[in-house]
């Protein structure tokens, strides 16, 4: 069952981790280097132990494939798993005119009156993201991100490559190839213009007896919130370009660098781990005929899912 590797993970880091600390200050529990394997065939890798909201998973994923790197199209979809990077950046800005809202992310969690505060920034923040244009072209923006590096990498000589595209082209045209990869990775970028330098770093695509698989490099993984995004936000990615390529989707390899449970969420991961799986989804492309480039948010969807109900836990920023 695909949705055990997951769960298998959560328990080797609680087991077998070692404690560590990290950049945002909150301590983690954590592995280096681990591999999950998802047969796509057995259903779509969607986690039933707490519910996945699909609807933030393929609005994000759309997000990239259409290169945009603003989190204004994120918001317009209701989609606010971005929201704390771009506010950081409005926070430390010259022009922001609000009450101080430095080391938001920590003192939110243990300071009431901060996190009323801070609610009434951000939804202030948000509210001029979606109305003000210029505002949001300088604050909504997240940097060189996903959407940018997939869509128009910036080459040494002013050029721009779009490396879905040209992955896409390799796999139609050359499917036997060992150099299927598009890469997030641009040390030139790495700190100084992103937000986040990028997480899931690098990925190949594989043919073979008609069907597509995909492999994920991932630097860090945050194994309670973000993995189970990124399990299924390339799961979905591989049937997309599957559906693409005239191809059945095969297996969805995710390897971990830092694979960590936040200390904060180990009450969360414990009640998940004391839940049974049930049935996978199925996953429909509503419009099979669509290019990959011209989807709209309806036209993806999942059908049975039935999840236990999701579980809460706070995002270290
Ligand atoms: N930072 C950290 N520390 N962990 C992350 O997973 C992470 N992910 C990022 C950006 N920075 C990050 C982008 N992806 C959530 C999920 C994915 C994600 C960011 C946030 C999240 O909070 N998920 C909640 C539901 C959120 C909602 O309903 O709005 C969850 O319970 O899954
Ligand atoms: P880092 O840049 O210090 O590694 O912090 C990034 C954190 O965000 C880390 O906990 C991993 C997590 N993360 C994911 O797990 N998946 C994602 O897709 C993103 C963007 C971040």
């Amino acid at each position: 069952m695909n949705e055990q590797a997951y769960l298998d993970l959560c328990r080797h880091i609680l087991h077998n981790g070692k404690d560590k600390g990290d950049r945002t200050g909150t301590g983690t529990r954590s592995v280096f280097g681990y591999q999950m394997r998802f047969d796509l065939k057995e259903g779509f890798p969607l986690l039933t132990t707490k519910r996945v909201p699909f609807r933030l998973v393929w609005s994000e994923l759309l997000w990239f494939i259409k290169g945009d790197t603003n989190i204004r199209f994120l918001l317009e979809n209701n989609n606010n798993i971005w929201n704390e990077w771009a506010f950081e950046s409005w926070i430390t800005s010259s022009k922001y005119d609000g009450p101080d809202m430095s080391d938001f992310g920590r003192r939110r969690l243990t300071d009431e009156s901060f996190a009323a505060d801070y609610e009434k920034e951000m939804d202030r923040f948000k509210r001029r993201i979606l109305e003000d244009d210029d505002f949001a072209k300088e604050f909504g923006n997240l940097g060189n991100v996903y959407g940018k590096q997939w869509r128009a990498w910036r080459t040494s000589d002013g050029n721009v490559i779009d490396q879905l595209k040209e992955v896409i082209h390799s796999i139609k045209t050359n499917p036997d190839s060992r150099r299927h990869i598009v890469t997030a990775w641009d040390p030139e970028d790495v700190p100084g213009n992103m937000a986040l330098p990028p997480c899931h770093t690098m990925f190949q695509f594989y043919v073979q007896n008609g069907e597509l698989s995909c492999q994920l490099y991932q630097r860090s993984g945050d194994t309670f919130l973000g993995v189970p995004f990124n399990i299924a936000s390339y799961a979905l990615l591989t049937h997309l370009i599957a559906n693409e390529c005239g191809l059945e989707p095969g297996e969805f390899v995710h390897t971990l660098g830092d694979a960590h449970l936040y200390h904060n969420h180990f009450e969360q991961i414990e009640k998940q781990l004391s839940r049974d799986p049930g049935p996978l989804p199925e996953l429909n492309i509503y419009a099979p005929e669509k290019s990959i480039f011209d989807l709209s948010i309806d036209d993806v969807g999942i059908e049975g899912y039935h999840p236990h109900p999701g579980i809460k836990a706070p995002v270290a920023v």
